[in-house]
Order: C-alpha cells, then structure tokens, then sequence
C-alpha cells in the first residue's frame, strides 16, 4: 500500500536530515509524525519515526553520552516555571534586559550599546500574587539571529515585542524581526485562534511594548506601531514609570488567558495567595482536578462567590469559572 504522503512532508525531511541541533530535530520529527497519514501503508514509516523520536528524546536527555550535544545547550530551552513563560524579543537596544532587570530579581546586563546580550535570561515577575517567568534574549537584526531562539519562542506561552520608541529605524528593525521569524516558519499574532494551514509554521500569541515612551511624547511613533501592527494589544511602557511598569503586568496577565480561582475550606476564609491558574474557559471540574485528581471524582457540587453570582450560589462540575471566582469544594 502506498505511503501518499504530502509534498510538505518531504520537504520538511529534507530539513530533518539538514538539521544538526537535536532539539530542533525532535520537534522537526514531531511534526513529521503528525503529517503522515495514518494507514497500514505508513506504518513501517511510523514506527521509524517513532523510534527517531526516543532516539533524540534520550540523546538530549543524556547529553555526554550519545554525543552530538553541540548545541543542545542549555539555551534551546528553558524549563517553564510559573502561570506562564514570556519572552521578550526585539532589535538590539531596545529595552529587553532593562525590562527584565527592573521586573524581575534576574540581573542581566543593561548597557546603552546594541548587542549587550548574549544569552537568554530567565526571571519571576509577580503580578497581584501570580508568578510569571520572563526570558530575556540577544537581540534580532541583519546581524544578529542566535538559532537556539526559534525554538525558545516556539515553547513561549506569550511574545512580547519590545519596539523601542526612541530608535531612528523603530518600524524598519521590527520589519525585519518579522521577516526574520518568517524565514524560522513563527508568526506573530493578534490571537492564535486559528492553526495554520501549513503544518510547519507556528503562530505566536505576541504582546506589543512600546518602549522608551518619554522619547515620543508625541505620540506618533505608536500610532505608526498600531498601523503596522493592527489589532495587536500594545503596552506603553517606559523604564523610569513604575506605573507603566505595572500595566506591563496587567498586560502580560490579560494576554496568556488564563484566570485565577481561589479556594476555600468550608466556613473558613479564603487563601488568596496561592490562586489557581486555569484556562480562560475552565470549569469548576477543571479547578478540582488542578486541585487533586482524586478529589476531582469526589466531590458533589462547589459554592461560589465572584462578580456576577450570589455569594455562595450552588455550581455543577461544567460552570464556567471567571477570573478571581472564589470555590467551596461540597463533597
Ligand atoms: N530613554 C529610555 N532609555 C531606556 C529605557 N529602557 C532602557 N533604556 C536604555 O536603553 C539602552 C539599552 O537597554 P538594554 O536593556 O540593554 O537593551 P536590550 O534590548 O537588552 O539590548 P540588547 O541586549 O543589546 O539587544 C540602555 O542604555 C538603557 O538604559 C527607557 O524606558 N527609556
Ligand atoms: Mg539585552
């Protein structure tokens, strides 16, 4: 029986064997798995596949000891910790480590020359008792692309494009960011409410900071970013505005859509700082199984307070939950 696999497929292949950095092969194998058709005729290709797919699991798993760790560094990925990992990308000089140094307690090298980075640089930031990781990293320009970035802003739960407001060339360097993440198959969007037709390509949820606001303090240069950038959320930020610097949080929160829930033991308070972090959309099952999952099959019913509700009004397992919901598990 024949394979009739797509001419994607074998183009990505090509791509497969061209590719030297184990963990861009793994996610090019991945998606190799997902475009072959699932029929007796594939399944010897399959079962290659899967097999290359633990091959590389292990080998990057175990560096030392399969070799070809060249760039299987620490860089090409950074374990997600928090309610979201956040990137910030950008062109050189744009404000990327001064966001991260004064967000977070990372300390990453600020400097009024381009090219300061080197490499990515990860630090919490708390917004109203929730926790977000932000990446720092080396800047994108014709002379500069570090290739571990592809798959650092793949795994990203959210983009955020620093456009420095004060630069010469603010719409041209951000020109070619996009350009230079097309060539890497990453788009950048207002939403991701779709998939791409093209299995090799990923859209990217991506948050607008224009940075350096005192430098245009006529405002122009963000409207010219809202014209290129239509419908995209933008954040105003600047480095000396802390107030600017706490819209960034409310931002970065309302963009990974994801809402918090607040528990409480029954009759008692309350614990408002140590929320659960779901889905925009989660219901109150979802809460429960984030909780425990056994608990999640025991319970009967939740009260629930919140905007919009009774205090104490009785929920089933599929009410949707709201952001600052507090929940009484009823067992
Ligand atoms: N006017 C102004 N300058 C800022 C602001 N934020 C950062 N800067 C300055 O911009 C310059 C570059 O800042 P960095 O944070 O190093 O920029 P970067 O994007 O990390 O630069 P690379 O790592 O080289 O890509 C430094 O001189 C900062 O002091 C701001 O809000 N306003
Ligand atoms: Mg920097």
């Amino acid at each position: 029986m024949p394979a009739n696999l797509p001419p994607q497929y074998y183009e990505l292949e090509r791509e497969f064997r061209a590719e030297r950095d184990p963990r861009e092969q793994l996610r090019i194998a991945g998606e190799l798995l997902r475009m072959m058709p699932k029929h007796k005729g594939t399944d010897n290709l399959q079962a290659e596949m899967k097999a290359k797919i633990s091959k590389l699991k292990k080998q990057i798993q175990q560096p030392g000891k399969s070799g070809g760790t060249r760039q299987a560094t620490a860089q090409d990925h950074i374990d997600r910790e928090g309610a979201g990992q956040v990137i910030l990308i950008g062109p050189p000089n744009a404000g990327k480590s001064s966001l991260v140094d004064s967000l977070t307690a990372a300390k990453p090298l600020v400097a009024d020359y381009p090219y300061s980075t080197r490499e990515p640089q990860a630090g919490m930031m708390t917004f109203e008792s929730v926790q977000f990781q932000l990446i720092d990293t080396p800047p994108i320009s014709p002379e500069s692309y570090e290739n571990y970035l592809s798959g650092l802003i793949r795994n990203a739960d959210l983009v955020v494009l620093v456009c420095d407001l004060a630069a010469e060339s603010t719409l041209d360097d951000l020109e070619f960011v996009l350009q230079k993440l097309n060539e890497k198959r990453i788009v950048l969007r207002p939403d991701v409410t779709e998939e791409p037709d093209d299995p090799r390509y990923c859209y990217k949820k991506c948050l607008l900071c224009a940075h350096k606001a005192y430098d245009d303090e006529s405002g122009e240069k963000r409207s010219a970013l809202a014209d290129m950038f239509e419908g995209f959320p933008m954040v105003v930020t600047s480095i000396i505005d802390d107030e600017t610097l706490d819209a960034f949080g409310r931002a970065v929160f309302d963009n990974l859509s994801i809402i918090r829930v607040y528990t409480k033991p029954v009759g008692k308070d309350p614990d408002f700082t140590n929320p659960v972090i779901l889905p925009v959309g989660s219901t109150v099952e979802q809460a429960a199984v984030d909780l425990h999952k056994d608990f999640a099959t025991r319970f009967k019913y939740a009260r629930i307070w919140g905007q919009g509700k009774f205090d104490g009004q009785r929920v089933q397992r599929d009410f949707k939950l709201a952001d600052k919901d507090i929940l009484e598990f009823r067992m």
